[in-house]
């Protein structure tokens, strides 16, 4: 027992090494690659044995390459041993963060930002699962309507307030954009006084803005669905911008950057069990709630999303009014005439982050292509899709629109909504090969 929960240990430790901006730098060359190195595994542990080979299977070879080479640069061995920790607690949340800023310190805001979403999620997980002890199932009585035109649940409202003002107490958010929001929201000028005197040195507004969607699937809460909290994590490229001003507009671009300039995404499910995945850019790792401890504790490091799945998920009842090419895509998974050959099964939660886990754990395709009434499909592409899309090629996945990574797409619009079919990378290079047999002036979606 004990070398496994070693070996835990340091898989999650070798976890750190490589980094976001690690990922970054080797995919734009803006930033040296970092020079980090916390000592690998061996081979020998337990259970966990080849568990960096698992991680090297991943398609994102350069990015371990990167990993490997980084720890030959460094001299002494920095190598966090948490035997004491981990013998009893795993390793959290909270020490991974820590490690990772330490070991990173240009990330090191990324720690307190993480620790206020962890704190987020505990309130949010608990309210969820209360809501029909706490009346605070169904709609508000003021018959709200969101900007999506959606009437708004209880708790669409106040989760969107416990995670907004988690966010905006570590005083370094510059602007949040969330689906409840219909303007980012404003950080009081005075935050930065109480709660981060070193920001005010600094002056400087925060590194990172966030986008969130606070309770993705709360269509479904009430009948004890799961559902879950995405988030996304991007650098504040804009150096100033007043809200209280005729600078809205300004304020809006920060948060308008393509998934590729991700510096950090995940979800947490809200489910038989709470737990949290993300990544930093240098694979997906997967936490889960121990309510006893009051920690998030890593259970899954490294996810990999097998590459065939046997599973689809979308909404079938817009089966008639998809693409051709869409259409006879998942003709081939229902009847087993697909490249698989094989029959696959169909499981559709409606909830997001529900379908997104189970399909990076099981494999197969989760998607909400474009259909002749949502020409642009329904999922929003800065605090669903492309949080989701990091996620998944992180895991070895992938997402795509039918014609184009989802990464890749530059948002015009906070809100904008876009096809996003993502998962095992033969499952979605299949769909790929559909749509590569027609013109995309025949696509529905349009970009
Ligand atoms: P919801 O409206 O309940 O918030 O993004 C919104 C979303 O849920 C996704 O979580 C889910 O995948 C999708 O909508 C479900 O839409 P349909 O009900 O049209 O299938």
């Amino acid at each position: 027992m004990q070398r496994i929960v070693v070996a835990l240990c340091l898989s999650a430790a070798a976890a750190l090494v490589p980094n976001s901006a690690a990922a970054r730098s080797a995919a734009s060359n803006a930033k040296a690659p970092l020079k980090v190195g916390l000592r690998r595994p061996k081979r020998e542990y337990g259970s966990m044995a080849g568990k960096e080979e698992l991680c090297t299977t991943l398609s994102q070879h350069w990015l371990h390459a990167s990993r490997f080479a980084a720890t030959l640069e460094r001299v002494a061995p920095t190598a966090p041993i948490f035997s004491d920790v981990c013998s009893e607690t795993g390793v959290t949340l909270s020490r991974f963060m820590i490690e990772t800023a330490l070991a990173n310190p240009e990330l090191s805001e990324l720690e307190s930002i993480f620790s206020s979403i962890e704190t987020a999620s505990k309130t949010i997980s608990n309210l969820v699962r209360r809501s029909s002890l706490t009346g605070l199932t169904g709609y508000l009585d003021s018959g709200n309507i969101n900007i999506q035109g959606e009437e708004q649940k209880k708790l669409d409202v106040i989760t969107n307030d416990v995670l907004k003002n988690a966010l905006r107490y570590t005083g370094r958010m510059g602007v949040l954009a969330s689906e409840e929001e219909d303007a980012p929201v404003e950080v009081d000028d005075d935050i930065e006084e109480k709660y981060q005197k070193e920001v005010l040195v600094e002056k400087t507004r925060g590194k990172y803005v966030a986008v969130f969607d606070p309770l993705d699937g709360s269509s479904n809460v009430d009948a004890g669905i799961p559902t879950g909290t995405i988030f996304g994590i991007f650098e504040d490229k804009q150096d100033e911008c007043d809200l209280t001003a005729d600078d809205l507009d300004t304020c809006l671009e920060t948060t308008l950057q393509p998934g590729n300039s991700l510096v950090a995404s995940g979800y947490v499910l809200y489910s038989s069990a709470t737990h949290l995945f993300m990544t930093l850019g240098a694979g997906t790792y997967g936490f889960t709630y121990d309510e006893h401890i009051g920690e998030f504790v890593l259970t899954h490091p490294c996810v990999e999303i097998p590459k065939r799945g046997k599973i689809y998920s979308c909404n079938e009842a817009n089966r008639p009014y998809w693409d051709k090419p869409l259409q006879d895509y998942f003709e081939g998974l229902s009847t087993g005439t697909g490249e698989s050959k094989t029959q696959y099964t169909s499981r559709y939660i409606g909830s997001m982050v529900g379908d997104v886990h189970r399909t990076l754990l099981y494999g197969g395709v989760f998607g909400y292509p474009a259909d002749a009434k949502n020409k642009n499909g329904k999922l929003r592409l800065l605090y669903e899709a492309a949080p989701m899309a990091f996620l998944v090629e992180q895991a070895g996945g992938a997402a795509t629109t039918g014609r184009g990574r989802i990464m890749d797409i530059e948002p015009t619009n906070v809100h904008q909504r876009v096809p996003c079919m993502l998962g095992s990378v033969d499952d979605v290079n299949e769909l790929l090969g559909h749509y590569s047999k027609t013109s995309p002036a025949e696509d529905i979606y349009q970009p």
